[in-house]
């Protein structure tokens, strides 16, 4: 069985990071290592979180690992606590990455066209430094223009994302994905670029945004390489499972919040990958 260490946040409630990371990459037959960043109470969405770093608990786990000589198939970092962790996050890349394993780095700061609360505006910068070892990230379009200093756009077309794609190859991903990427009123979905060529995929646009969906959509795409999908199918698989899961919960009002109801939709993951 393929083994990922995920490096990130315990939300204890909300429905984010390793609370979708675990279930989903376990439910696509995966093992799942983690390597917690901090502790919050919820994502920091809800007002009066509260959250505990856990920056020094990094090394020393690797360490742990090291001696214990366990190998990992992919390291997928998401949301970090603080600027302060990220000089340890590459530390943990270089203790433990081997030839093989893959770097996934969904660099989980910003949405809509802002930080997220905990995060002031040097950490960007700092992010970037991770996004520069990535063998995969996976931004959405506002993480894109704040790592690559580019000016955010509501309304945008090809040549906009293309651009930010390119910048961020040129930051050192070896392959770069936008997510939340839409060319047509009613279609949402991915564009790609590896270097050479960009490839996408666009599904149903959902008329709701939930919280947490980015992460869930990150978990899909790591589980899918690990059991051997491409990385165009891998993507693929994530649109549509994280379409999924935005159906199976449209009817609950406070799902924005606690985020989608991932887990009715689970069957469906293992159904896709039953033949694989
Ligand atoms: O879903 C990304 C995420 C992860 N972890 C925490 C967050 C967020 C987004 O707001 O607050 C703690």
């Amino acid at each position: 069985m393929k083994r990922v260490a995920s490096i990130q946040d315990i939300s204890c409630l909300g429905r984010c990071s390793l609370t979708v990371a675990l279930p989903v990459i376990s439910a696509m037959g995966v093992e799942c290592a983690i390597v917690p960043t901090a502790v919050l109470s919820t994502h920091t969405m809800f007002k009066d979180f509260t959250c505990v770093d856990l920056t020094d608990q990094i090394l020393p786990i690797a360490n742990h690992w090291k001696s214990e000589d366990i190998h990992f198939d992919a390291i997928y970092t998401g949301y970090l606590a603080s600027k302060e962790q990220v000089g340890d996050v590459l530390t943990f890349f270089d203790e433990m990455k081997s030839d093989d394993t893959l770097l996934f780095v969904d660099p989980a700061m910003a949405d809509h066209g802002r930080l997220y609360p905990a995060f002031g505006p040097d950490f960007p910068a700092e992010m970037a430094k991770v996004v520069a070892r990535a063998d995969v990230t996976v931004p959405n379009i506002t993480e894109a223009c704040l790592l690559t200093g580019s000016e955010y756009r509501e309304v945008y077309n090809e040549d906009y994302i293309k651009e930010l794609l390119q910048k961020l190859v040129a930051l050192g991903a070896k392959k770069a994905i936008l997510t939340g990427v839409s060319f047509e009123e009613d279609r949402l979905g991915v564009m790609g670029y590896d270097g050479c060529g960009y490839f996408s995929y666009f599904n149903e646009k959902a008329p709701m945004s939930y919280h947490g969906t980015g992460d869930i959509f990150s978990a899909t795409v790591v589980g899918s390489l690990m059991r051997g999908l491409t990385l165009e199918e891998a993507l693929q698989m994530a649109v549509d499972y994280t379409l999924q899961c935005i159906r199976v919960t449209r009817s609950d009002p406070a799902a924005t919040w606690y985020g989608v109801e991932f887990e009715r939709a689970i069957p469906m993951l293992c159904e896709r990958l039953k033949n694989r």
